[in-house]
């Protein structure tokens, strides 16, 4: 990993603007939620940050991502407008699927947020479709497949990957292992001590990393990304990481290992880059305050914008889901 890709000052910075975004993103939510302002399932990607962030510098506004419930990290990564999101989250007519989606569906084709689902496992087959679409027509686009570690023992994972390797398809295997599936333990779950391993078994490169590194999350992503441009194929990263919250709002997580999260807690990746940059000069903490003052507002804007949209109308029911109903 020495041989890395660096990410220089400027790009550092920038990874750690999208991981404050997503922090106080995700601390608005709990907030939000808990006041009873929105009814919604919310699933913390608290501890996760890194791995977008370090990713989507590297990407364009035109590269797709697949990612989860647990997905606003990805999502607000990629770019996806902050208004229109909170807006879908309240399942308002001017969110990103008119308020027909709901938290667990965002998609937002427009910043290349495609096709959410609940169901463990689907961004892998969803991704391998959008990959070939773009190695069919040449647009050169890349396609990220985010999962989490219990979604790597469905079969969708086991088929998704052989084929991809197959056709060399553009797209990469982003296995973020929280080291939960639910209340199951990856070691509860799993035979295999690395994910990354796996990759062999379909010849295609695969890589465990710590994905709470930008340094490292930024330079395996950006040789996979490069890779998978120059139409060589596809990559599995698994970027090892921590959930600090339970599997969804709700669960306290009571049965997650006491001193482990601790550990992971006091490591949060968003407090330590925000230090290493201002040490490190790369920031000074007047612009790194401004920065977050900047996003409260943003977040306060985007919430009061939902909160103040109307409900879908009856009439939005069948549209967008017949082609004849289009219209
Ligand atoms: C096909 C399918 N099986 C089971 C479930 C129930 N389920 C929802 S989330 C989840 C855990 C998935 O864990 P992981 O892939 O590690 O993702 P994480 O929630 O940790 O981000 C399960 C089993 C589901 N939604 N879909
Ligand atoms: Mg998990």
């Amino acid at each position: 990993m020495s041989n890395y890709p660096k990410p220089d000052a400027a790009t550092l910075v920038k990874i750690y603007e999208k991981m404050e975004l997503i922090r106080q993103n995700d601390e608005r939510a709990h907030k939000v939620v808990k006041a009873g302002r929105i009814i919604m399932p919310y699933y913390s990607p608290r501890g996760q940050e890194v791995i977008p962030s370090a990713i989507s510098v590297s990407l364009t506004a035109q590269d797709y991502i697949c990612t989860i419930y647990r997905g606003t990290h990805d999502m607000l990564a990629k770019g996806v407008p902050l208004k229109l999101l909170w807006a879908e989250l309240a399942g308002r007519v001017t969110g990103t699927c008119k308020g027909k989606g709901g938290p667990m569906h965002i998609t937002h084709p427009e910043t290349g947020v495609m096709v959410t689902t609940g169901v463990v496992g689907s961004s892998m087959p969803i991704a391998n479709g959008l990959a070939w679409a773009s190695q069919l027509s040449g647009d050169g686009r890349v396609t990220i497949a985010n999962f989490g570690d219990g979604a790597a023992n469905i079969g969708a994972f086991h088929e998704s990957l052989n084929m991809a390797a197959l056709w060399k398809l553009p797209v990469i295997f982003v296995c973020q292992n929280n080291r939960y599936a639910e209340h199951t333990t990856f070691a509860n779950s799993t035979a295999v001590e690395r994910i990354g391993d796996r990759a062999a078994s379909y010849g295609m490169p695969g890589i465990t990393i710590d994905g709470n590194d930008p340094d490292v999350m930024y330079g395996a992503a950006k040789i996979a990304i490069d890779r998978a441009r120059a139409g060589e194929g596809p990559t599995l990263i698994e970027a090892m990481t921590y959930r600090f919250n339970g599997h969804l709002l709700g669960d306290d997580g009571h049965y997650m290992d006491k001193e482990e999260r601790q550990r992971a807690i006091a490591a949060d990746p968003v407090a330590r880059l925000r230090k290493r940059l201002i040490d490190e000069g790369a920031l000074s903490e007047a612009d790194a305050v401004r920065i977050e003052t900047d996003i409260s507002a943003q977040l306060d804007e985007a919430i009061e914008f939902a909160l103040q949209s109307e409900y879908p109308a009856l009439d939005e029911i069948r549209r967008d889901v017949f082609a004849h109903e289009l219209a």
